[in-house]
């Protein structure tokens, strides 16, 4: 196996013999058939597409979900994997029909004609991963396209799922995916699709903003409660505010309380769940903890996207642990979509019922809901108090957090801000600072926070307001810091998005990609002013924020 997707890849280098993240090699092999059998389908359907004809659904769903389940910490389950290919060879061999008897050609590629047995899959799989491509800086720029398409097909998933869908977005994907296939795209050709990745990056961001903000409400500043009640809880990790729904629906009057885990925060500042008066409260922390978490949760988790951390040998909530969507873990059950889309939760909800209540960890209250509709309420305030000099600076810190010591900088680096500082944060990351009581500014927090990693949206509309407001001319003159935590796949399709919109100057780590060629990297700094971290001390003085 080789690969280097995600932050704590081995040795900052590639992971070789079983993933960092618990990911064995045979499932890492057959992530590479799967992402083979994308690439064929993609060609095909893109080739029919060119030629103005029609393509199913199916397909558009198929890919979203295959890029989507190999996003790290999203799924183990190597048989899930095998089906998807199955399934995928079906897909593609009827697309090739429908090309053929519409004497559509249809270019030379393995990806187009490999067909094997089970037994030969894994031999194949070794043939067609990441190292196919000889050359360090195209297979770099190959891979942070597919990376970033990876982030784009999760968020677009959500989005579709409550009913919000872009064909153009679909098109972008598999378009991009053919040529990579087929084409022998220089480095600039490949340097310009990334940031065309991050352009359409964007507008998937705004789509599944739209799809929860027009489902769910504009999230307001709400007080999460972080302690736990004395009823039995079911714990609801990951992004997907459909499944939440339908969770809070089903377990409205079973006795049992609904708590969110990581990602899954941000649910609470939207209207429309508040009303649950079930929905009890945040339990934990960033998803790296969840081993010791999940053990005192006491009650069944459910997995609606990564991250899913491996259960150890002697877990205890193993049994209580259910994956659904594009997740999934050998031997934890998995929930699927009847015809309509509906899921049935009452398996959970039963489990629920026999287990104790959560043993609390911690208490009191954390502070969120300053997406994009509700910092613009506060724009006039927020202007103000950076006119008189009351906020200095705001530093962006957004993005995933993860289990490396190094991370650590994080928070020492929002402990150590000046006080007339304020912290823009989205995604796993703010579980760094979000605890740390850092106060407020006339009224306004100094932590921020706007909501999940694709809530990163959310930040960039702000910033483009405040340049607006403030009448400048580039979005790099406003007095912001971008210091980026990344870890996995979505983050990758956040920073595309960042650069497209323009910003310059990110500061992302705790360790620059390794799947960042040298040379790839110096197009990064010389074009983007990117760079990693340092010391706490010495980028605070890099940053102009030492007192
Ligand atoms: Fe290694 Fe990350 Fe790939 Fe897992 S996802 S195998 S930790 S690089
Ligand atoms: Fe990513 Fe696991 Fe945190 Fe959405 S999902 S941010 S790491």
């Amino acid at each position: 196996m080789f690969c280097f997707q995600c932050q704590e890849t081995a040795k900052g280098f590639g992971c070789t013999l079983k993933g960092v993240c618990g990911k064995n090699a045979t499932t890492a092999r057959t992530m590479d058939l799967l992402l083979f059998v994308v690439r064929g389908i993609s060609v095909v359907a893109n080739q029919l597409r060119q030629h103005s004809l029609p393509v199913e659904k199916d397909v558009d769903n198929f890919i979203v979900d295959a890029l989507f389940c190999t996003i790290t910490n999203a799924n183990f389950d190597n048989e899930s994997i095998m089906k998807r290919i199955d399934k995928g060879w079906e897909i593609r061999d009827a697309l090739k029909h429908q090309a053929s008897a519409q004497n559509i050609p249809l270019p030379e590629a393995d990806e187009l004609n490999w067909k094997g047995s089970h037994n030969d899959y894994d031999a194949k799989a070794a043939t067609v991963g990441i190292l196919r491509e000889k050359n360090e800086d195209l297979r770099s720029l190959k891979e942070l396209i597919i990376y970033g398409l990876k982030g784009m097909a999760a968020y677009l998933e959500h989005a579709m799922r409550l009913g919000h869908n872009d064909e153009s977005i679909h098109r972008f994907m598999q378009n991009t995916i053919a040529q990579i296939t087929t084409k022998s795209l220089s480095a600039d050709e490949l340097t310009v699709l990334a940031l065309k990745t991050g352009e359409i990056g964007v507008r998937t961001m705004a789509l599944l903003d739209k799809a929860n903000t027009s489902s769910y409400g504009n999230p307001e500043i709400t007080r999460v409660n972080i302690g736990t009640g004395t009823r039995p809880g079911i714990l609801i990790s990951g992004h997907d505010l459909h499944d939440l729904e339908e969770l809070l629906e089903q377990t409205k009057d079973s006795g049992v309380d609904v708590y969110t885990h990581g990602e899954m925060l941000p649910a609470h500042y939207y209207p429309a769940f508040k009303k649950y008066t079930h929905f009890a409260g945040n339990y934990g922390n960033a998803w790296w903890k969840q081993r010791e978490e999940f053990t005192s949760f006491n009650g069944p988790i459910l997995f609606t996207t990564n991250c899913i951390v491996p259960p150890l040998p002697n877990a205890t909530y193993k049994e209580r642990m259910f994956t659904t969507n594009s997740t999934g873990y050998p031997g934890c059950k998995h929930i699927t979509a009847d015809e309509k889309g509906h899921k049935d939760y009452t398996e959970i909800i039963e489990t629920a019922k026999q287990c104790a209540a959560p043993t609390e960890i911690e208490h009191g209250e954390i502070i969120g809901g300053f997406a994009h509709n509700q910092v613009l309420q506060l724009a006039d305030k927020v202007v103000e108090a950076v006119k008189n000099g009351a906020i200095r600076k705001f530093i962006v810190m957004a993005g995933c957090d993860g289990r490396m010591r190094s991370r650590d900088y994080y928070t020492t680096f929002a402990e150590m801000l000046p006080k007339d500082t304020v912290i823009l944060t989205a995604g796993c990351a703010k579980y760094r600072y979000n605890k740390l009581g850092l106060g407020d500014i006339n009224g306004i927090p100094r932590v921020l926070d706007a909501g999940q990693c694709n809530d990163s949206y959310s930040l960039a509309v702000i910033a483009l307001k405040l340049k607006e407001v403030f009448g400048l001319h580039d979005i790099n003159e406003l007095p912001i810091v971008y210091n980026i935590a990344w870890y996995e796949q979505k983050a990758v399709i956040v920073l595309l998005a960042l650069l497209s919109l323009g910003i310059k100057e990110i500061h992302l780590g705790p360790t620059l990609p390794a799947f960042l060629s040298p040379d790839v990297t110096k197009v990064l700094v010389d074009n983007f002013g990117i760079s990693g971290i340092g010391t706490v001390e010495s980028d605070m003085k890099k940053f102009g924020l030492m007192n």
